[in-house]
């Protein structure tokens, strides 16, 4: 007998959250003051919550126990010091500069290295990454490989960079008006898609020969070397630790999200290799964010940070933590749900151009099948097309190629269950998708607009 060899969660569980059921009428009820945006119901009136996988994690009895040792100084808290001896040791990177989350590092770090006019390449945009690097007068310049933009392509490694693309655009302008290309691991808007370090490397060794700096976003990075292990040639045997390390190796700083691989509620950091450029950041971060060893977190957030930063390069927390997710695919593939191939890391890519074909892209898919799915079940996800790409600093609307609705799934949450659950819920909507009409979007907020703004049925 062939007998399988299922993956399971490494931990059990001590303590639980009820979560509230609602009714048909109250869903629809909520959706409608919601302005048919999902970032705008109340999160009680949510049933299974995939909006996000940041702030959102489950953290561990080891996480907890951490915050009951902060230590509340206002300056140079020992968790600070723990947090950047961690930070050396995982990821080899020199210099700390504590954040409150993610958007706090990418605004101190746009606000150093850019200059009016700089074109910033990256793999793919990210919705604060971009914005930060636009507001600092910077032009984001998408350099990632074609197929990354086609739902439906195989490529094992989605996130990777076209050299091509780069070499054009240091022809074009210059080495000296690219002040660092923004590379980040598990590129969410193309559906969680991994780089791998085969072209990482490369893509290294060309910056280097140009004096052109490379700085990560790792906010996945530990998913994005699962991957590696499992997909890249000679790295099978290789522990994500380790493949970690390498990654940052190429590299020459980063900014972190804590909230997400990290399983913290709130935290993130940037972190450099160049004194100088640490110098200034820790000038910076006094102004926006706090001192410089706590920079906007407290010292019971440092702590559960060092050590959830410690348990994400686990390889069975990753084993389970992307299992989960390879499950929620295969059953939305059964029901023959068109979804982002390959599945990525973080959560489940519903193609809704594919989904609802007879919608134009300004009658908002994904919005539309967002706000279907939360009236069908109170499952909420998140839109990522048309609205989350937002408008150019002309005015006009970005339309990306991909348009898409992420079922994110929170780390060591959610069960097995909750995943057939979210499958059949989507299914029952894709039985009746012919019958769903578009939106109008009624209210548009001047940045970020998909957070707030407010939608119609047409
Ligand atoms: O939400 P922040 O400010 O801690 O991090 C910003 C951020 C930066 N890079 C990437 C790749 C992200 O995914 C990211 C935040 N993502 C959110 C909130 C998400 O729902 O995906």
């Amino acid at each position: 007998m062939n007998i399988k060899k299922s993956w399971a969660e490494p931990y059990k569980i001590k303590m639980v959250e009820l979560i509230k059921m609602t009714t048909p009428a109250q869903r629809k009820k909520a959706m409608k003051d919601a302005g048919y945006n999902t970032f705008l119901l109340k999160s009680e009136d949510v049933y299974i919550d995939l909006l996000t996988d940041s702030g959102t994690n489950a953290m561990s009895d080891e996480q907890w126990a951490g915050m009951m040792r902060g230590d509340e100084a206002y300056a140079g808290s020992k968790n600070f010091y723990h947090l950047e001896r961690v930070i050396q040791e995982v990821y080899g990177y020199k210099y700390l500069v504590p954040t409150h989350q993610g958007r706090g590092a990418e605004n101190i770090l746009s606000q150093i290295m850019i200059k009016k006019g700089d074109i910033v390449p990256g793999n793919m945009y990210f919705t604060t990454t971009r914005l930060h690097q636009e507001l600092a007068g910077g032009i984001f310049a998408d350099v990632i490989i074609d197929e990354a933009h086609n739902s439906e392509s195989e490529h094992p490694f989605k996130g990777d960079i076209d050299l091509n693309k780069v070499e054009a655009l240091i022809k074009k302008h210059g080495a000296k008006k690219i002040p660092y290309i923004c590379v980040a691991t598990t590129v969410n808007m193309a559906g969680g898609q991994p780089i791998s370090l085969k072209n990482l490397k490369e893509l290294r060794k060309l910056t280097k020969q140009h004096g052109i700096k490379i700085m990560l976003d790792m906010t996945r990075i530990a998913e994005n070397a699962y991957f590696i292990q499992q997909n890249e040639k000679g790295y099978a045997e290789v522990p994500i630790v380790k493949i970690v390390r390498e990654i940052c190796n190429q590299t020459d700083g980063a900014t972190m999200s804590g909230k997400k691989d990290a399983c913290v509620n709130i935290g993130g950091f940037l972190a450099l290799n160049d004194w100088d450029t640490f110098e200034e950041a820790r000038n910076l971060i006094v102004v926006y964010e706090g001192l410089h060893t706590y920079g906007g977190m407290a010292g019971r957030d440092m702590e559960a940070l060092a050590i959830g930063l410690l348990e994400s390069v686990d390889d069975h927390h990753m084993n389970a933590r992307v299992g989960q997710v390879h499950y929620l695919g295969q059953q939305m593939m059964q029901y023959n749900i068109p979804i982002v191939q390959p599945i990525g890391g973080h959560g489940i890519f519903v193609d809704a151009k594919k989904f609802l074909p007879h919608l134009t892209q300004d009658q908002f898919p994904a919005q539309t099948l967002a706000a279907e799915v939360y009236l069908d079940s109170g499952i909420r996800t998140m839109e990522r097309g048309i609205v989350s790409a937002g408008r150019k600093a002309n005015g006009e609307n970005y339309y990306p190629k991909l348009e898409l609705v992420r079922f994110t799934l929170p780390r060591r949450v959610y069960t097995q269950a909750h995943m057939d659950v979210i499958a059949e819920s989507t299914a029952r909507v894709f039985e009746k998708r012919n019958k769903i009409k578009g939106m109008k979007m009624i209210y548009e907020p001047k940045y970020l607009r998909f957070f707030q703004a407010r939608f119609e049925k047409l």
